[in-house]
């Protein structure tokens, strides 16, 4: 997959070149990455591409010239590039429009600062505005790693072992069951007998619970949409019951 990020902060981006499984599979050629600075793009000597807001206001707006130069050179490199806009008023991301993106051959993700970007360059591209939460930060370039490295952690051998995207939060429509490592016993707290079993048929029906319990009270709303298998709903029934045991 080839990424481009329009940027005034393109060193940013190291810690997803450089770094940790993204970076491991960037060496090994899983994907490629380039930035393009819009300040190398400006229509000016001094490279300005920000400008007072026409109407008044605090802060200052990406200019469109500088930008719109940046999308059309990305666009050169890589036709077939999704253009993506990094904002608080865009679409909220999920996993299951992650797993779309990384069927694309290409991306091309612009990264605002200060209050924005003109509102024309949304207006005259194909592109498609991503948020990544109900909050503001002062760049698009964090939210941009994120929806990045995402998408990057599904391409196939990005990660070391092919069941552990799978086993993610979100992947089955539910959250991700609890997990414990050496040593045994931990400030009085034991790893559940269960999982030291070797009972991998109870192992699994373990996990499962645990992931439905979690979802039941740490996010209801992801269960509205669930496609529940039998078992699921077994479990489910199970614990719904196990709690009205409960006394009050
Ligand atoms: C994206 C961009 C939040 C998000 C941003 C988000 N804040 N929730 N800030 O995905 C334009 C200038 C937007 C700063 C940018």
């Amino acid at each position: 997959m080839y990424i481009q990020a329009i940027t005034l902060f393109p060193e940013m981006f190291a810690a997803l070149t450089e770094y940790g499984v993204t970076g491991r599979a960037r060496q090994h050629g899983l994907w490629r990455f380039d930035a393009l600075n819009p300040r190398e793009f400006a229509d000016n000597p001094l490279g300005y591409i920000d400008d007072r807001p026409f109407g008044g206001g605090p802060g200052m707006i990406m200019m469109a010239p500088p930008l719109q130069a940046a999308i059309d050179n990305a666009k050169k490199a890589c036709p077939d590039g999704r253009l993506i806009y990094m904002s608080p008023q865009g679409t909220p991301l999920t996993h299951t429009r992650v797993s779309q993106l990384a069927q694309e051959s290409g991306l091309i993700v612009l990264c605002g600062r200060y209050e924005g970007i003109d509102e024309r360059i949304l207006m005259g591209n194909d592109i498609e505005e991503i948020s990544i939460g109900d909050f503001v930060v002062s760049g698009g370039e964090l939210p941009a790693m994120m929806l990045i490295d995402a998408v990057l952690r599904l391409l196939p051998d990005v990660l070391g072992d092919d069941r552990s995207a799978q086993q993610d939060s979100f992947v089955d429509g539910l959250l991700d069951c609890p997990h414990y490592t050496r040593p045994i016993q931990f400030n009085q707290m034991v790893v559940p007998e269960v999982l030291r079993s070797g009972h991998h048929a109870l192992i699994a029906q373990w996990r499962l619970a645990q992931s439905l319990k979690r979802t039941l009270t740490r996010r209801p709303d992801l269960l509205k949409g669930h496609a529940f298998t039998p078992q699921e709903s077994r479990l489910l029934q199970e614990i719904q019951q196990e709690q009205q045991d409960i006394p009050l």
